[in-house]
């Protein structure tokens, strides 16, 4: 370990002094150190061994019941000055957090081990992946953190050549929700997380540095910071085009990157299902690289007809957590394709009461490296990552919203990502189902004011040569019964081929006031057992709909005061205009 630096040893032996472990041990991300600290984690309890047979290298984690979803209240971005965090985050002034939070630290892993993660976020060798450091005090975080990143001596080596990284302290502390805290120091690149051992609060290389802390760095160094997975399309000739999409957690973004097409001749290829570092290159052309190594997915609805590849790569090397458990010792949750049967144990291992309970937790994960996915694409790994022709923005919208429509350019495509509603879900705690404003899905993610991040992404704009087209497309349409319109997964590869043909220019579509529609008929219906008229209710335009959804987006912008960009104001100002005009 000579090569370590100053730097990140004092870092470590401060934060040794602080939360006062036992012992201190520095991950070197091998198998051998998987295995044995697994063979703990089951000696403790924190992971179940599921079926050997069935699921080889498969473990059940259940955590404290209230601690199963990301805690948006109890996260925070502090930066010096309030205005720079923006309404969209929590904030609190970073030395009032230090000397509130450094309290529930003070001794927090007396009698535990401290573990030191260096991992590296995006492929080895790649300019623009990125080392982070964790330490915590959960064996848990460790195990999952070989899974969803890469760590030990890859980013130890990509350390001595950057000389920087972004630091994390996560410990459990009493996994008291009063005592939970979630903290961003945007101008230190820093992180602290205590109180919570749920993925999205405690894996630190996830939500809080991928995406908080990197869109801040991003914002400051030209480059980009997205809640987007990442897929590339291959159409019936063998050409392959990128697309970036962003949704908002739990909407079916694993799904979508994993997609088995039902267009004959088009294939999809996963990049990434959850995050995209992106950049401009050389030439102008967007980029994007998948800073993880690993999936932390939604496991109900997952299951034969909705994602047969993500069901093939769970057989193996998977964590689950919080699912339930059937008598032969398999995972269990709703939407996998079986019944529940007797003797089946709910996500807290309790036999399950036939009462209509959730067996599996609604915010039940799975965790499973990439590698192993079957449809993995040969460049998910290539260190300058590939080309973005289409950015897709996608919420639920059981109205209003049709299912798929481009914006005019890149300033109006930037106006649609920005105002975005979404239904909320079981992702974080809170009620499930309110509508929103969820921008570009970033809303828990930007780890600023989301005025700047406006006006940044009209920047990136003007740099690029080709900006990707922009789409917005919403699968979740129901009709007057609460019937979905469109059967989607799958099926959503003919809104995908729409969305490619207009890459190449080779798709019509109407000009409309809110952006450019496919009429019914360029969508292939071929073979789908749509209800009559479906297409025609799904591309129309709901003007009074949309006239609401104007004077919304209006309030939702004001609060971003003089940080709001004057284009945005202007292209809801346009939007109105044209709409009063049908
Ligand atoms: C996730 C999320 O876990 O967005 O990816 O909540
Ligand atoms: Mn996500």
């Amino acid at each position: 370990m000579e090569q370590i630096t100053f730097e990140l040893n004092k870092w470590v032996e401060e934060s040794a002094a602080l939360t006062k472990p036992d012992k201190i041990y520095w991950c070197d991300g091998s198998k051998e150190e998987f295995e044995r600290l697994m063979e703990q984690a089951i000696r403790e309890g924190i992971f179940l061994p599921l079926n050997q047979k069935s699921y080889p290298n498969c473990y059940l984690h259940r955590s404290h019941p209230s601690d199963v979803a990301r805690t948006e209240h109890l996260t925070y971005v502090c930066t010096q000055n309030k205005d720079d965090a923006g309404p969209n985050n929590n904030w609190m002034d970073p030395k009032e957090a230090k000397e509130k939070v450094g309290k529930l630290f003070d001794g927090s892993m007396k009698g535990r081990t401290m573990y030191v993660i260096p991992y590296l976020m995006g492929p080895v060798g790649s300019p623009y992946s990125r080392v982070g450091v964790e330490i915590t005090d959960s064996i848990y975080v460790v195990l999952s953190m070989h899974i969803m990143t890469r760590v030990g001596k890859v980013a130890l080596e990509h350390y001595e050549k950057t000389k920087s990284f972004v630091p994390g302290l996560h410990s459990l502390g009493d996994l008291s929700p009063e005592r939970r805290f979630i903290l961003h120091f945007p101008e230190e690149q820093l992180i602290w997380s205590v109180g919570s051992g749920y993925g999205g609060n405690a894996l630190l290389g996830k939500k809080c540095f991928a995406l908080r802390i990197a869109s801040w760095i991003a914002k400051n160094e030209g480059w980009m910071a997205e809640h987007m997975l990442i897929i590339g399309v291959e159409d019936p000739e063998g050409k392959v085009t990128y697309i970036a999409a962003a949704f908002p957690s739990a909407s079916g973004k694993t799904n979508f990157a994993m997609m088995i097409p039902t267009l004959p001749g088009y294939k999809v290829w996963t990049v990434g299902d959850d995050i995209a570092w992106m950049y401009i290159d050389d030439e102008g052309q967007l980029r994007a690289i998948n800073p993880e190594a690993g999936m932390f997915g939604v496991a109900p609805g997952t299951g034969p007809d909705t994602n047969p590849v993500a069901l093939e790569m769970l057989k193996k090397n998977t964590f689950f957590t919080n699912v339930g458990l059937t008598p032969n010792n398999e995972p269990w949750w709703e939407g996998i394709g079986t019944e529940p049967m007797d003797g089946i144990l709910n996500w807290r291992g309790e036999a399950w009461q036939k009462d209509g309970s959730p067996i599996a937790h609604p915010n039940s994960r799975f965790t499973t490296p990439l590698n192993q996915c079957p449809t993995i694409s040969p460049n998910w790994e290539d260190p300058l990552g590939v080309p973005i022709s289409a950015i897709v923005f996608g919420t639920r919208r059981s109205k209003v919203v049709p299912l798929v429509f481009q914006s005019f350019d890149w300033q109006h495509g930037v106006f649609v990502g920005s105002s975005m509603g979404a239904e909320t879900t079981a992702a974080a705690v809170g009620s499930v189902g309110v509508k929103r404003r969820d921008p570009m899905a970033m809303l828990p993610f930007c780890g600023y004011n989301m005025g700047d991040y406006f006006q940044h992404w009209l920047n990136i704009g003007k740099k690029l040569k080709k900006p990707p087209l922009i789409f917005r497309v919403n699968w979740f349409r129901k009709d007057e019964n609460g019937n979905f319109l469109w059967p989607g997964y799958g099926e959503n590869s003919r809104v995908v081929k729409w969305i490619i043909d207009r890459v190449y220019g080779k798709a019509d579509a109407v000009e409309t006031p809110i952006g450019y529609l496919p009429k019914a008929s360029d969508i292939n219906t071929d073979g789908l057992n749509l209800k009559p008229n479906a297409m025609e209710e799904l591309l129309a335009i709901d003007k009074e709909g949309w006239l609401n959804g104007v004077k919304e987006i209006g309030e939702f912008y004001s609060q971003f005061g003089e940080r709001l960009p004057k284009e945005l104001k202007e292209e809801l100002n346009k939007l109105e205009k044209r709409l009063s005009g049908i």
